[in-house]
Order: structure tokens, then sequence, then C-alpha cells
């Protein structure tokens, strides 16, 4: 089999209402459809997010880099030679997402060939995620009437409360109410986008101590290394590296140098193959892990599903999962559901994208 060409279909859909953070915020989803199509007639899919102010790619690098960087060397591969097409790909340094898309896209075509779903020929670990929830920046009522309607609609016991602002106590008091009207039994973690700096982070988990919070995700810029380190030394609970680490080298270099104590691994910035990587340093370190959401549409999120369920360190915490709630379509023909708090894999040869084509006629911009 041989690859034919590398399509990437820029494209746009709103959300219904924003999603706030330290580091920025999402109205619309605009992403890029990646398609690798092959002799064989089996077509690969995946999903891009730019994340300008995480990564530095905007929809149009990602179109550039795959259709003109990448697809020149690629096209007239065979898909299955997964570490050929890798090597090529980091001949261009970051691009992560583009990489990740092309890589997700690449095992695909792998399932379908194989008529095996992805999530068996990952890992077959199990059949479903439980999910976790993210808020963003809100009044502290409002995030308190948003986790309690999650848990009523969809069973969700998880979430991710996004931190980060000044002053600090509009964070603690949302991390107060929370606790308070969820109760002991629901797991709530935060996450900062690198909004505080190491000093605000520590008066932070003082001012919360007592509330049973389980993480604190990129509490500040992880470049900072000697107040991150300090930081890392002190909390009583994992620090959490995200945006730091989207590949096995950061990975490593954080975990060794005490930037982080436990790892997010989101495959629309790692692909399948670089999170089989970071995921296997983890284990081999001792080091918890949770996959994250790089606020994905249904396209992005499945693929997350197909590589949390198919391990069992990745299964073992709640990923997250939800973001595509909020958006007001999705490409995906056969929506996502959650029930009971769960997202099941798709029992189906591949990753389970099939594409809508009809919305993507719609949304698509060019
Ligand atoms: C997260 O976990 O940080 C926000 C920016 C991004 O790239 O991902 C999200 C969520
Ligand atoms: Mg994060």
């Amino acid at each position: 089999m041989k690859i034919t060409a590398l399509e990437a279909v820029p494209y746009a859909i709103p959300y219904t209402h924003p999603l706030k953070f330290a580091s920025g915020e999402v109205h619309t989803a605009e992403h890029v459809l990646i398609r690798i199509h092959t002799d064989e007639g089996v077509v690969g899919t995946a999903d891009a997010p730019p994340r300008p102010y995480t990564y530095g790619e905007t929809q149009a690098s990602i179109v550039e880099v795959v259709e003109n960087v990448f697809a020149p060397h690629i096209v007239g591969t065979d898909p299955f030679d997964r570490e050929k097409i890798h090597e090529v790909m980091q001949r261009t340094i970051h691009n992560q997402v583009a990489k990740g898309a092309v890589d997700i896209a690449l095992w695909d075509i792998a399932g379908k060939y194989l008529s095996t779903p992805v999530h068996k020929l990952l890992g077959g670990w199990t059949d479903s995620m439980r999910v976790s929830h993210m808020l963003g920046f809100r009044p502290a009522q409002e995030l308190l009437d948003e986790a309690l309607r999650f848990g009523e609609e969809y069973g969700i016991t998880t979430f991710k409360l996004k931190v980060g602002r000044r002053p600090l106590g509009l964070d603690v008091e949302a991390c107060e109410v929370l606790r308070a009207g969820l109760g002991d039994d629901v797991d709530i973690y935060l996450d900062a986008n690198r909004g505080w700096t190491a000093n605000e982070a520590m008066e932070v988990l003082r001012r919360t101590d007592g509330l049973g919070l389980t993480l604190l995700e990129e509490p500040n810029d992880a470049k900072e290394a000697m107040g991150r380190r300090r930081l890392v030394e002190q909390s009583p609970i994992p620090v959490v590296g995200d945006e730091s680490v989207p590949t096995a080298g950061d990975a490593s270099r954080e975990l060794l140098s005490g930037g982080c104590t436990a790892i997010c691994i989101k495959t629309a910035r790692s692909g399948f193959t670089e999170a089989q990587e970071i995921l296997g340093l983890c284990t081999g370190l001792g080091v918890d892990v949770t996959m994250g959401n790089q606020i994905d549409t249904q396209v992005g999120s499945i693929a997350t599903v197909t590589f949390g369920a198919a391990h069992r360190a990745t299964s073992a915490r709640a990923g997250e999962l939800s973001n595509f709630l909020d958006m007001a379509d999705d490409l995906l023909a056969d929506p996502i559901t959650i029930t009971d708090g769960r997202i099941f894999v798709r029992d189906e040869p591949g990753v389970g994208t099939v594409i809508d084509e009809d919305k993507l006629a719609r949304y698509r911009q060019n």
C-alpha cells in the first residue's frame, strides 16, 4: 500500500459559549481535518486543533506544513512505515499538532487495512474511559451549577477547574464553592495554564489545603526552572506537566529535572506513536498520567478515547473528553454519547472516525 496524498482541510465550527482559561480562550473551533489517501482506497482521518497561544501553530501553518513540507516526502511511502514517516516529519522542528494528526491518520489507515479497531492495535486494555469535565473561567456559583448539571446529565464525577486568575481569591473561592457543593466524593483538580508565578501557586496550595484537590497542572511556566522545582518539591499533590511536555524528550527533561511529577498526555499534539513513548517513560518511572483535551472536537475526542482506553495507565484516571459538548456542531457522522460518565471506544476498523461529508462541506473554509 502506498500513500497517494495528504489533504489538510481547514474548517470552522462555532462554540455555543467560549471556554476561557489563563493562556487564551476559544470562540470558534478553527481546526484542520487531515486525511491521508492511499492507492488501496483506504483513507486515514484525524483532527488538528491549532493552539497558537500554546504551541505557536495556526490553522494556516498546519495546512502549509502538512501539504507543502511533509507531503512531498511522505507521498509514495507505505503507511505502515511509520518510523520512516516520523523521520521525515522530525526534519521540521515543532509543529507537534500537525505531526500528531498525521500520525493518528496513519494508525487509522492501519486499523482499517487490518479490519481491526485501533484501540486493539494499541493495547486493547478496556472498552471505555471515565470522563473528566473541564470548567473554564466563570464566577464560582456558575461553575458549581455547571458541574452539578454535568453530574446529573452525564454522570460525570471528575472536574478539572481552570485557574490561574488574579486576585488568587477568585480561584480559591471557586475551589471552596465546588467542594462544598459537590461533596467529598467528587474528584476536583486544577489547571493554571502557566497563569501564576511559583510563589502564587504555593499560596493557592496553602489556601486550598484541606479541600482534597488531587492534581495541579502547569501552575507556572516550567521554563522558570528554579521556582518551578521549589514548588514541585513543596506541593502535597502531583504537579502535572501539560504544555511543557508535548514530546517524549520534553517529558523526560521535566520529570528528571523536577519540573513535574505527573504528565498530561494529549494525542492531539503527540499522536499515538509519541504518546506511547511518553506513556512508557511515565510507567517506567512510576509517574501518573492523565489524558488531556486540547479543546477537541468529537473527531479529536474519539482519538483520545481510542488511546486512553487502550492502556491500563491512561484509563486509570478520568480523561478530559467533554469539551466537544460546547460546540454548536461537529463533523462526526455518529455523535459521541456520554453514558454514566463514560465514553466507549468504537468497535470498528480504524479509530472510528466517520466524517459527515455534508457537514464538512458546510464548515470547510476552502
Ligand atoms: C489544557 O489542559 O490546558 C487549553 C489550552 C490547550 O492547549 O489545551 C487546553 C486545556
Ligand atoms: Mg492543561
